[in-house]
């Protein structure tokens, strides 16, 4: 079965690039926790075209954005988070996609696969320029925190309400990161053999110094984020192994990562088009 390809929307010729500091910035917010479907977003967003893409009307977006959320049985999250990042980008004049990796029930949840399905399905229906993968249950609190990819990888969740706002620990790379895609295949993505929570958002730095990279954060004040309260889900309990794989994170990065993964997509649910999102659903194989 043919993948669908995601339309290229027409050039919007002769538009100049975006301000490099869009004029629409409002600074702190506070998030909107209104209950709405996803059928009211579609009749609000109206400049949401199809498969979860907009772009600034105006001018050329600097980039262009792919935002890989990786998912299972999160849907009042998953409603949260679209009703606040899709203003919040619109307010950035951002042009992206978003993606939503749905791994089916069945085997443990493998949140660094997912990233790497994210990332290689979304090469395959478009061209994109940056990467910022975001967990579903953070809320971003002020859209100065722009989500473009820079010349290192990018950590945008520095401060959560969780953690008083601050950093959780020092080298913290989890919730929301951003690499080009330059950058993230140079690391060969995420390791796929973080089954469960824990550990694969650690992998990923060693990864990424590892290539001699930086981690670049933007301030506090620019870097809050609400995470909304959840105890841990069935079928993503903590890996007992996590840290002893992560002692060999960097013998293990050449052979283990996007160049290793095994994952089928299920097409019944997959790949719909949809107005909010574009849906991968997918079976991984944990033991592969
Ligand atoms: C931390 C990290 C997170 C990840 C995790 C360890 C921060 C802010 N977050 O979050 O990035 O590294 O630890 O694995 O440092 N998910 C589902 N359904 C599930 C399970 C997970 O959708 O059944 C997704 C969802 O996008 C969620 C993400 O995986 O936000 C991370 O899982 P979590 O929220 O349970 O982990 P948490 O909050 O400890
Ligand atoms: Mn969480």
């Amino acid at each position: 079965m043919d993948l669908f390809v995601l339309p290229e929307l027409e050039e919007s010729g002769g538009h100049s690039p975006c301000a490099k500091l869009p004029p629409t910035l409002a600074g702190p917010s506070q998030t909107d926790t209104s209950l709405v479907s996803f059928r009211h977003m579609v009749q609000t967003f109206k400049h949401l075209h199809q498969n979860g893409r907009f772009r600034p009307r105006d001018c050329q977006a600097h980039q262009r954005l792919a935002v890989i959320i990786p998912f299972r049985n999160r849907k009042s999250h998953l409603l949260l988070l679209l009703n606040n990042l899709i203003p919040f980008l619109s307010r950035q004049q951002a042009d992206v996609t978003f993606f939503l990796i749905e791994q089916l029930p069945g085997a443990i949840f493998n949140k660094g696969a997912l990233l790497n399905i994210g990332y290689l399905e979304a090469l395959k229906l478009g061209q994109f320029d940056c990467f910022i993968f975001h967990d579903v249950d953070l809320v971003p609190l002020n859209d100065k925190n722009l989500y473009r990819c820079g010349d290192n990888p990018r950590h945008f969740s520095v401060a959560i309400n969780k953690f008083s706002y601050s950093l959780a620990y020092k080298g913290n790379f989890g919730g929301v990161v951003g690499l080009s895609m330059k950058q993230y295949s140079e690391v060969n993505g995420n390791s796929n053999l973080y089954i469960g929570w824990g550990g694969e958002d650690d992998d990923l730095l060693e990864r990424v110094t590892n290539k001699g990279y930086f981690i670049s954060r933007y301030s506090g004040e620019l870097s809050k984020y609400d995470m909304v309260n959840h105890s841990r889900d069935k079928g993503n309990e903590p890996n007992p192994f996590r840290v002893k794989l992560l002692e060999l994170a960097r013998v293990r990065q050449e052979v283990d990562g996007l160049n290793s993964i095994h994952y089928s997509i299920h097409y019944n649910r997959t790949i719909k088009d949809m107005a909010l999102f574009t849906l991968i659903t997918v079976d991984i194989d944990n033991d592969r």
